[in-house]
């Protein structure tokens, strides 16, 4: 996902906006630029394809020096990775970095060509550098520039701006990208996530949609909207940056687990981030061949292990639920040495949190030298950008849960998941499905990072209950429809931690064989959020009860369910039942992270087990 960074200074600001670019390089890109006013009326510009410290070396060859500039890293929409596809994008003496996607650029650059715009690259950022130009030529301030040239755009941008006549000052704005701006000793900046200027702040403003800024080395103006349809000059308060550098270690947390799980709210935000529009999902925003990839997809095959299989199965209620297409999922070490059969127009999706997982790649090289033609491509879920998984497929979604370093897989499972919501509404939207239901989902996505929020607030409660829990040997997770997978997630994460016996259950099944197992020793952890299933769930738990079993139900608010001899309910906050495996999964990590503490294991590195699984 793209970076952006900017400077205005009393010193030269390269290392300012080198070393935020690094920093955000967790984030995914394939290449990276900066530009910097050399001197009045003259910009220095460079750009190169892959990593920050390419660009550093092409620096170290050509150096750069300027009181005031701007940095990208660019993940590519539109566009190839390319040199002259990378940001800034320069149009006379205006340079610009953007993240997002510009809806209307085609027609955009018609109006420009026509009026004798040359574009040298195929992004959709270079519209907005000559639309800047062409409006400063006009009313000869940047300020006043930047405003008429956004009334333009549709879609979603953050902007970073520098005029070189005006080496005293950047301009930012901001609509459906995130921007703040930092408050420095020496100067102020812009960056896509504040994170890139802890160095040198931990004083921000968040600018809101349809802000700008105008920043000097001393202060800076944001202008919003203020009811009567202008932009008057606005205040927006400054925040201290509360949290601990994720570059520092584990701050106040006792474990990198419990700082994950409590990340996920930031974690899920980033991976929505850019991707929706008002009321769908942005599809190119996925990636440049996204639109062809998933207009083509007849089935999917869905192959990936552990933590990643989970997701992968309740990505399968949604997807064909919501865009009518068959999916299958199976573990990737079983996949590779099968003969797949897969009809034409089968998407290849592979998760995996780290992009070397040995058999989902594996699974990856099998399934196309075997079955190639059957497939329209392969779309992988990766969290590490520039991994094998993410280099041999043809299209990647970027989870952005940025460095986990737990073992025991959290936020990593919950971006993954919201990744696939997100693929699953695109599929819905080429597929045909009523775009009311689309719109709804997206709605709801938006409140997502507050919802989980809220069922972070039920630590204290789960941290109570895990203390008796502590003390079994075995235990059983049930769930139904797409918290089944929830109940394997949360059974998962109990055994890979605190090293108890756990397994789940489709509730249905329950009397197949698990009841055999049910009595006062066994305890059972059950899902029941308000769904078409809940009444059949609700019988599920009273044969439980009815053998003596102890019940820990984790319920929605008006499930009816209510605390009893032998069973404990736990209200979770009250959500829709598409988005409520991600909410379901927050109480079960919470849970497997209490009893491991009890019960006094290394939540960090579980005993025979292993982060990234490089290894068949
Ligand atoms: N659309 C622009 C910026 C892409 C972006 O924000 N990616 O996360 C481009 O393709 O250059």
């Amino acid at each position: 996902m793209c970076g952006i960074v900017a400077a205005v200074g009393s010193d030269n600001v390269l290392p300012i906006l080198l070393e935020g670019l690094k920093r955000l390089e967790y984030r995914g890109y394939d290449s990276a630029g900066v530009a910097l006013i050399e001197a009045p009326g003259r910009l220095g510009r460079a750009r190169e394809v892959g990593k920050v410290a390419a660009l550093e070396r092409l620096l170290a060859s050509a150096p750069l020096t300027g009181l005031a500039g701007v940095a990208h890293t660019r993940w590519a929409t539109h566009g190839q990775p390319s040199q002259d596809n990378a940001h800034p994008h320069v149009s006379g003496r205006v340079a610009v970095v953007h993240n997002g996607i510009i809806e209307n650029h085609l027609v955009l650059k018609n109006e420009l060509v026509a009026e004798g715009y040359a574009f040298t690259s195929e992004t959709d950022t270079e519209v907005v550098a000559h639309l800047i130009e062409r409006e400063l030529q006009r009313r000869g301030d940047l300020l006043a520039a930047v405003e008429a040239a956004v009334a333009r755009l549709e879609g979603a941008y953050a902007l970073g701006v520098i005029d070189a006549d005006r080496p005293d000052r950047v301009i930012g704005a901001r609509h459906g990208s995130p921007l703040v701006v930092g408050i420095g000793e020496e100067g102020y900046y812009l960056g896509s996530d504040p994170l890139a200027l802890l160095p040198v702040t931990d004083r921000f403003l968040y600018l809101e949609d349809g802000d700008l800024v105008e920043a000097t080395r001393t202060g800076c103006v944001v202008h919003g909207w203020c009811g009567n349809g202008k932009r008057t000059p606005v205040v927006r308060e400054p925040m201290r940056y509360e949290h601990d550098d994720p570059s520092v270690g584990k701050g106040e947390f006792e474990h990198y687990m419990l700082k994950e799980i409590y990340e996920q709210p930031v974690a899920v935000a980033n991976a929505l981030e850019g991707r929706l529009g008002s009321d769908q999902v942005l599809i190119e925003a996925f990636g440049p061949r996204a639109r062809q990839l998933l207009g083509e997809t007849r089935q999917i095959h869905l192959v990936a292990c552990g933590t990643s299989y989970h997701a992968g199965l309740v990505a399968r209620y949604w997807i064909e639920e919501l865009a009518g297409i068959p999916c299958q999922v199976e573990v990737a070490s079983e996949y590779r040495y099968r003969d797949v059969v897969a009809p034409p127009g089968t998407l290849l999706m592979t998760l995996s949190q780290s992009g070397e997982t040995a058999d989902t790649l594996a699974a990856l090289r099998h399934a196309r030298a075997r079955q190639g033609q059957a497939y329209v491509g392969a779309l992988s879920i990766c969290n590490v950008p520039g991994s094998s998984l993410v280099r041999e497929s043809d299209l990647s979604l970027m989870t952005h849960a940025g460095p986990e370093i737990g073992v025991a897989s959290t936020k990593a499972f919950t971006t993954q998941l919201t990744a696939l919501m997100l693929v699953t509404l695109g599929l819905r939207q080429l597929h045909g499905g009523d775009g009311e239901l689309t719109a709804r989902l997206v709605h709801r996505l938006r409140y997502l990072p507050t919802l989980l929020g809220d069922a972070l607030k039920l630590d204290a409660e789960i941290a109570r209950i895990a203390q008796r829990f502590s003390g079994y040997r075995h235990t059983l997770f049930l769930g139904r429809g797409a918290q089944m997978p929830i109940a394997q997630e949360g059974a998962l994460k109990l055994k890979e931690i605190s090293y108890i016996h756990a397994e789940a259950y489709a509730a249905g099944e329950l009397k197949h064989g698990p009841l055999a197992l049910i009595d006062a020793s066994m305890p059972v952890v059950a899902l029941a959020p308000m769904d078409g299933l809940l009444d059949k769930l609700k019988s599920n738990l009273q044969e439980v009860r009815a053998r003596g079993g102890r019940l820990l139900v984790f319920a929605d608010p008006e499930s009816g369910l209510e605390a009893a001899d032998g069973m404990t309910v736990v209200n979770v906050p009250a959500c829709c039942r598409f988005l409520a495996p991600l909410v379901y999964t927050l109480p079960l990590q919470l849970l497997a992270y209490h009893v491991a503490v009890a019960r006094s294991t290394d939540v960090d590195q579980p005993r025979n087990l292993a982060k990234s699984v490089t290894v068949e």
